[in-house]
Order: C-alpha cells, then structure tokens, then sequence
C-alpha cells in the first residue's frame, strides 16, 4: 500500500453530514455565515487569543495581513520554508528578502535578521516551521527598535505551545494535509482590534454595508462548507494529536540504533515526521519511493534558490538554509498510518545503504 506523507485525518462523517444538513436546513453558504462564525469563536477560545478571522486558505492570510498592516518595499522572510510564504508577498507587490535559519529551531536567525534590514524593510514574517516556534523576544525587541511590523506563518503550527497571539498577527493553514482540515481554509489569528475589523473588512472587498465600500479588499472569505469540515477535524484535534505523539514514539524507538539519521522533535502537534539525513538523502528518498513510501524533501530547494528568486539569490550564502534541503526527509505519519507501516518504513531505511553505506546501524 502506498503511504503518502500529508494523508488527510479524516473527522467522524456523520458529524460532517449533520453539519452539512443544517446548512442546506439554513440556505446560508457563505459570507460570514453562523458555522464559520462558530469556527472562529471555538479557535479564539482553544487558543485564547482574541480575534480570528477566518479565511479560504493559509496563503491569501498573509496577503491580507500585509495589506491591512500597510506593508510597502521589503519584507525579511526565512528561506527555508514552503514558497506560499514568499509568493504570497510577491504576488502583491512586495519583497521577499530571504533569511538563514538557526541550526536548532530551523526557523529564521534573528541574528541575521539584524544585518538585512535596510531603508526599505517594513516587515519581518516568521515562520513556526514544523511547529516549532519562532524565537519571538529576539524578533519583537528587533521589530520595535528598527520600527518594523512583525506577523507569523503558522501554517504548521496550530496547537502548539504559544503560538496564536504572537506578533501583529498569525495565519494557520486548514489545507487538506494538515492537523485540522477545513478541505482548504485558513485562520487569521491577533490581540488587535482594530486590524482585526479591518482585515475583517478586506476578506470581503472592503465591504463595510450593503452600499459602503470602505477599503480596498478581496474575496478572501471562507464558505460554511470548508467551516463544516473545519469544526468536525477540530473536535477530533486532540485524538490527532495523540496518533501523532505515538506514531513518533514508535519511530523514534525503531531508529534509535541507526546512526546517520536523527529523528527531530517536531513541535507539540506532532504533524510531520521530520528527519535529518547525513549520507545520501536522495539515494533514501528514491530507495522508500521504489517501496510505495512517498516521503517528501520539505523544503527543497530553499526559497532564495526558487523560480523567480533564485537568479536575484544566486551566490548568497544561505549556509544553514542549504544544507537542511539537502538532508531533511519528512516520513508518512498521521490517523492512516499504523505501527506496522512505521516498523516497515524504519526497517527500509535500517536496510538501506548508499554506495559509501552511508546510513549505518550500530550493530
Ligand atoms: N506557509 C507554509 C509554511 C506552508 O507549509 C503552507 C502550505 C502555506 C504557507 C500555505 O498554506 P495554504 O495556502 O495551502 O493554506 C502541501 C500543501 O498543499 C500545502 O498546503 C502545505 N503548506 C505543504 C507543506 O504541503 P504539496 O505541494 O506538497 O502538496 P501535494 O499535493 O504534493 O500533497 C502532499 C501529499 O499529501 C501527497 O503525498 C498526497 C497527499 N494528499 C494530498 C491531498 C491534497 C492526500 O493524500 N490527499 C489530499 O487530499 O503542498
């Protein structure tokens, strides 16, 4: 059977069903409609932050962030991140300025943060890679004495310890492939209100009533469908995580005694299976695919070697950023996944040699 990393964590159907009939029950699909309105009280709460604002997916949040914070020129990013990250500020204008990441948090280097900003920075976006957080004291006092706005990518990191009211704002991603699913979907998350009310505005073209046209803005709206599905994967949140928790378990005692490879902490929800390869990471990608596991080499190449950054990027040192694309493996996990599957992708890699015999048991 062929194992995917990013399996979707199907929630109970009938719960979806019965969600879905008090829609049509209702006649009310979208434009601010009671289930998503549900949604987002329910998220504020588990979370306890004070506005969330949901929208169709993690990538038009950042938009939306960046407009109603008013961002212009340059925006500091990490580079070593999914592409949304950096596309969704280009595709409205805006400068990605490609950041190394630290070693041990694999998140952007505030240290290096310092030494990129110029006159025309507004901006730094972090990213909670893996759900690991973000070194946020180091990237607020940064933001405050050069006078720069500060949000967060979340997209990996719902439930994880502290992350939701950090910044100016943070967007979490619902895509299919994550913790909790809203099919597509994503959620705005800040302490402010008065962006809150404003990017509550953009998400619907600016509209403030029936006739008033108030800012400029978008369709960024999420439907009561996607909210429907987004409510029955919440309410099973806790038992994902669990899953999560155990499969790593067991991955961790089936690698212990394999040496070239270290099995990371991936951040409290536990999403991705996150692996550090130290022979030939493309030799063990191919040797799992060969065997039906569709492992994934999040995130390569970094973004600053990416169409269309790579020819501006082209012979920066980008050090740390560079060699995790070259040896991160992220490996199937989720509710579909068993014991038995793990213990057969853990005896691939334990049996598994590159030309050098790279990847060596200690036996
Ligand atoms: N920021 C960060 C840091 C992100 O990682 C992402 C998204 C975003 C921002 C943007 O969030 P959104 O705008 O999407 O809300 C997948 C997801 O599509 C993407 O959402 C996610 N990050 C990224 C890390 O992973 P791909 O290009 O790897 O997807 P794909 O189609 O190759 O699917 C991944 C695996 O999941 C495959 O093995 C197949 C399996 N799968 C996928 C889907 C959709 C299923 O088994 N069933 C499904 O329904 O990007």
């Amino acid at each position: 059977m062929t194992l995917h990393v990013g399996r979707p964590n199907l929630p109970n159907k009938t719960q979806f069903l019965s969600y879905l009939t008090g829609i049509w029950e209702r006649n009310w699909l979208t434009n601010d409609g009671p289930l998503v309105q549900e949604f987002e009280q329910k998220i504020s709460k588990l979370l306890g932050v004070e506005h969330c604002i949901a929208v169709a997916n993690a990538t038009i949040g950042l938009q939306l962030v960046a407009k109603a914070l008013g961002l212009t020129g340059e925006v500091i990013v990490p580079s070593f991140t999914f592409i949304a990250t950096a596309h969704a500020l280009s595709w409205i204008g805006l400068t990605p300025v490609f950041c190394d990441i630290d070693r041990h948090t694999w998140c952007i280097n505030p240290e290096r943060v310092e030494r990129l900003i110029t006159e025309k920075a507004s901006a730094i976006l972090g990213v909670h890679l893996f759900g690991r957080p973000c070194d946020h004291a180091r990237l607020s006092k940064i933001a405050r004495a050069h006078e720069l706005q500060l949000f967060y990518d979340a997209a990996h990191a719902f439930g994880c310890g502290g992350i939701g009211g950090l910044g100016e704002a943070e967007v979490f991603s619902f895509h299919a492939t994550k913790c909790i699913n809203s099919f597509e979907g994503g959620m705005i998350t800040t302490n402010h209100q008065v962006l809150a009310e404003r990017l509550r505005l953009m998400r619907n073209f600016g509209f403030e009533d029936e006739d008033l046209v108030v800012s400029l803005g978008i369709n960024g709206k999420m439907s009561e469908v996607h909210a429907a599905m987004g409510l029955a994967s919440l309410a099973q949140f806790q038992d994902v995580v669990l899953v999560n928790r155990q499969n790593f378990g067991v991955y961790r005692t089936c690698l212990t005694d394999v040496l070239d490879v270290t099995l990371h902490y991936p951040g409290d929800n536990y999403q991705y299976i996150v692996l550090e390869v130290y022979g030939d990471r493309d030799g063990l990608y191919e040797a799992l695919r060969s065997e039906g596991v569709l492992a994934r080499r999040y995130f390569n190449p970094g973004c600053h070697k990416s169409f269309p950054y790579a020819f501006a990027w082209s012979g920066r040192q980008m050090t740390v950023t560079d060699y995790l694309s070259a040896h991160v493996l992220c490996l199937p996990t989720g509710m579909s996944v068993t014991y038995e599957d793990i213990e057969r992708i853990c005896g691939i890699i334990r049996n598994w040699r590159d030309g050098d015999g790279s990847i060596r048991n200690s036996s």
